[in-house]
């Protein structure tokens, strides 16, 4: 079964087709021609996801897997959220990551944890499922590490590595996009019932 990966973001493209290899599904990019997904109106992650995913879906006929995704931090009462992709004017990863660093100025070590979520819903002709990931750890004071994208340079995982200093395979053994993976494999077929 042909299942369309509902991104422009080349870093969660690059992971999904990563954690693809193993399964009997042909995970397929969306065509050039789309620009642009629709405007992220949503209130969750979930709502956000399946925007993307039902707008695939319906374009190519096929089932599309939607993926919303973002940090939460805690001494910024859980921002920037859903709103991680636009949290700096540029929307540049570089950017995103100044911004936070410069938020948490001042905040101690002991205060700085975070977590990356998210949502993957998949959709088919009316038809939805969803799954869930998160990844516990903290912000760091420096940009560190020369892989993934978005706030890996500055996120920090449990064993102390920045998460931009382990390469995709070693990535997607924690992930929060490889626990929601993991789950909605376990429900592809449902979207053909
Ligand atoms: P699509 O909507 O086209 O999928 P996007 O980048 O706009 O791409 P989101 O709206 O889900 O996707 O925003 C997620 C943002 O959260 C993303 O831009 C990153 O900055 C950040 N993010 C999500 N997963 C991440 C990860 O694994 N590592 C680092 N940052 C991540």
């Amino acid at each position: 079964m042909k299942i369309a990966v509902a991104t422009k973001n080349v870093g969660k493209l690059d992971e999904f087709k990563e954690l693809a290899k193993d399964t009997s599904y042909e995970f397929i990019n969306i065509p050039e021609s789309i620009e642009e997904l629709p405007p992220e109106t949503g209130t969750s992650f979930f709502e956000n996801a399946l925007i993307k995913a039902k707008f695939i879906s319906d374009y190519l006929g096929i089932p599309a897997i939607g993926d919303d995704s973002g940090l939460e931090v805690d001494a910024l009462d859980g921002a920037p959220g859903i709103y991680s992709a636009r949290y700096s004017e540029s929307g540049l990863d570089k950017d995103n990551c100044i911004k936070l660093l410069e938020k948490l100025d001042g905040v101690k070590e002991g205060l700085r944890s975070a977590r990356f979520q998210c949502c993957l819903v998949g959709y088919f002709k009316g038809n939805i499922i969803k799954s869930y990931g998160s990844l516990e750890g903290k912000i760091s004071y420096e940009f560190k590490g020369k892989y993934g994208f978005g706030y890996d340079p500055v996120f920090i995982t449990k064993n102390g590595l920045h998460l931009a200093e382990m390469d995709k395979d070693k990535k997607n053994k924690i992930s929060h996009r490889s626990e929601a993976f993991k789950y909605i494999l376990k429900d592809l077929s449902k979207l053909l019932n």
